[in-house]
């Protein structure tokens, strides 16, 4: 009976140091939507239970070890036992109440999550090879590269991908869903605490997959509406074709590959790109002109430029001649 005594307070004491021990380390990033409440509550939950399990079965395993261990000069065989049907009992049906319980727990969680309002803001989102990009249709259809929010209010994402499978996923948000090319996915988000996060893709999708990151900022009302405003405004008012070139290149992923900094990603950096000397793989060089800028966009396979020719190949786009004149004037701006 002793014995029962200690083990009993030695799991109650390891069950509560190993469930605070976890809780101390911080697992989980600062929780920034009402989604991330029915998930929170479940994960303490596991943890609890968890950290119990875990005492449960290495507290009386370390204790026998040591309090049972043969004395010197103890030569007797072990007690035989035979079978126990009322802790077998015990043992199937606990935990297979345990389990169901948080079948249903999970269930529950999921419909939480996914609880429509009908008042709901629709934002696009594309991924592609290695970059997002948000079209918010209630706001004249506009395209930026970085995810907006306005706090307290339900966004439903309606999401699809340019080439292959990504995962949209915002730890704070805690959801995530796969997305993927010619299919439509949902998710529906309510922040609910101003900040700026990172959407980051959580399926491996490439060289560059660990780079695909875009800002996702969460702000007041007012400010959003104030932000959605502007970003419409430039949008559909006259813009130099810089200006235009610039949002064709965010609205399409080229920075998910390009930089503008001179530091090489999955393709070469625009930086002094136009007019510079190009060196090809197979020992040909060209300037950049705007032939050759065209010839790179439409068809990236006609020349690679050297040391590029193992990383992911550029995917051939579809631009109107018009379009293209904005790329290469923005393109020039890039000295
Ligand atoms: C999946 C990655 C990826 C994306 C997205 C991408 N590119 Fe590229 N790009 C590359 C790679 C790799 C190269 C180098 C190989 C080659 O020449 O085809 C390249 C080369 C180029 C070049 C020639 C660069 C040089 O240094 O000579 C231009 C211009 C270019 N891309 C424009 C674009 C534009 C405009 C977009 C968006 C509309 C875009 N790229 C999107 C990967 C990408
Ligand atoms: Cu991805």
């Amino acid at each position: 009976m002793r014995h029962f005594i200690i083990v009993g307070l030695l799991v109650i004491l390891v069950t509560l140091g190993t469930y605070f021990g976890l809780d101390a380390v911080g697992l989980l990033p600062v929780d920034a939507s009402a989604q991330a409440s029915p998930i929170d509550f479940l994960w303490d939950l596991q943890l609890i239970v968890l950290s119990f399990l875990f005492a449960l079965i290495v507290v009386p395993l370390v204790y026998s070890l040591i309090v049972f261990r043969r004395k010197p000069g103890d030569t007797e065989d072990a007690v035989h036992v035979e079978g126990n049907t009322k802790l077998e009992v015990t043992w199937t049906v606990i935990p297979l109440i345990t389990v169901v319980a948080f079948a249903y727990l999970g269930a529950w969680s999921l419909r939480e999550t996914r609880r429509a309002d009908p008042q709901a803001m629709v934002v696009r989102v594309i991924a592609q090879q290695f970059a997002w990009s948000f079209e918010y249709p209630e706001y004249g259809g506009f395209i930026t590269d970085q995810l907006y929010l306005p706090i307290g209010r339900q966004v439903l994402l309606q999401m699809t991908s340019r080439d292959v499978i990504h995962s949209f996923w915002v730890p704070e948000f805690r959801v995530k869903q796969d997305v993927l090319p010619g299919r439509e996915t949902q998710l529906r988000i309510t922040p609910t605490r101003m900040g700026r996060y990172k959407v980051r893709c959580a399926e491996l999708c490439g060289a560059a997959h660990y780079s695909m990151e875009n800002a996702v900022i969460v702000v007041d009302q007012v400010a959003f509406e104030k932000w959605a405003q502007e970003q419409r405004m430039a949008f559909e008012t006259a813009q130099t074709p810089e200006q235009k070139g610039e949002r064709l290149v965010r609205a399409n992923g080229c920075l998910g590959c390009h930089t503008l900094t001179g530091q090489v990603l999955v393709g070469p950096s625009w930086k002094g790109l136009f007019g510079s000397e190009r060196k090809f793989a197979d020992g040909t060089t060209t300037i950049a002109d705007e032939a050759y800028i065209i010839e790179s966009i439409l068809n990236p396979a006609a020349k690679i430029v050297a040391g590029f020719q193992t990383a992911n190949p550029m995917p051939a786009y579809v631009f109107d001649e018009e379009q293209l004149s904005y790329i290469i004037a923005y393109l020039k701006t890039l000295k």
